[in-house]
């Protein structure tokens, strides 16, 4: 495998940064994580669009252009002959010395691309649907650090994933300061209700997901179903007539428990069965070609 690092394909085993990088010393960088289907991209632009709005939150300058980092992970791709995969860009802060400060970073940020296949659930619990529940950390509020923007510090979802995984399930629902639903640990939620598509806004701590955008267009275009985003509370979801999740690395899961409360008959719903199918005949027709 190769790994694009600050512009050369180098070997995995050679992709390596120096343990200054305040990536590593502090999670100070950011990074993204993007598929590609048959040979495309899939919402590309949008994904350079939130990681630029990342950088430019965290005050951190790309040293290369959109059009150059669309390049640099179409030739990684190309390297290791891959079709269908998954793409993760990381933009560290660069070199420094052991003190918080940026502007203290000697060397230009990293720029690192690593493609690989990968699958994060198995294929059976994309059938039969998933078991969540509810953890006790909470999602990180607007007013200390924007969920939405996709850092190097995960450790707010790591530790709900910790939390999931004591429990026996391997996705935790998080509420936000408030206790209303937020999002999953690292996906966004949905719930149907009286044929109605419910997910919470960026105001209640849901990172504004590339998956929920394009299912949220699914829904309005091709179902013509009303979307709502609002206020959600467990009692919504342990009501709801259907529940699942949406990122680009688990796509859309069913999930048909909630702290151990049925989601209706425990089946994957009929509207989200549907939004699963015209997501995966869509991700392989649309997006940016890499041929
Ligand atoms: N919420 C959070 C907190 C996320 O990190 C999503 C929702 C879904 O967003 P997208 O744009 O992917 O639909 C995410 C995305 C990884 C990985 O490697 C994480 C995400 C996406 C891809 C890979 O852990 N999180």
């Amino acid at each position: 495998m190769k790994v694009y690092l600050d512009g050369e394909l180098v070997k995995k085993e050679d992709a390596k940064i120096s343990v200054f990088d305040h990536g590593l010393l502090y999670g100070d960088g950011i990074f993204e994580g993007i598929r590609a289907y048959n040979d495309r991209l899939f919402r590309l632009k949008e994904h350079l669009e939130r990681l630029w709005a990342s950088a430019k939150a965290i005050n951190l300058s790309i040293s290369i252009t959109r059009k150059e980092m669309e390049k640099a992970i179409i030739k990684t791709l190309l390297a290791n002959k891959l079709s269908d995969a998954y793409i993760r860009l990381i933009v560290t802060r660069g070199c420094g010395d052991l003190g918080l400060d940026p502007n203290k970073c000697t060397s230009p940020p990293s720029i690192i691309i690593i493609t690989d296949n990968i699958s994060l659930y198995p294929k059976e619990l994309y059938e039969k649907g998933m078991e969540v529940v509810t953890v006790s950390t909470r999602r990180m509020t607007q007013d200390s650090l924007s969920p939405n923007i996709k850092s190097l510090n995960y450790l707010n979802n790591i530790l709900a994933k910790i939390q999931a995984t004591r429990n026996g399930v391997m996705e935790a629902v998080m509420l936000n300061s408030q206790g209303y639903v937020a999002e999953c640990m690292d996906n966004n939620i949905f719930i149907v209700k009286n044929d109605i598509l419910l997910t919470p806004p960026a105001s209640e701590g849901a990172l504004i997901g590339i998956t929920r955008e394009a299912i949220i267009e699914f829904a309005k275009n091709k179902l013509r179903i009303p979307v709502k985003q609002e206020r959600i509370s467990l009692y919504d979801v342990y009501t709801a007539d259907e529940c699942f999740l949406t990122g680009t690395a688990a796509e859309v899961v069913p999930i048909v428990s909630v702290d151990s409360r049925q989601i209706a008959d425990a089946k994957p719903g009929a509207i989200t069965v549907k939004l699963i199918k015209e997501f995966k005949s869509l991700v392989r027709l649309t997006g940016t070609p890499i041929k």
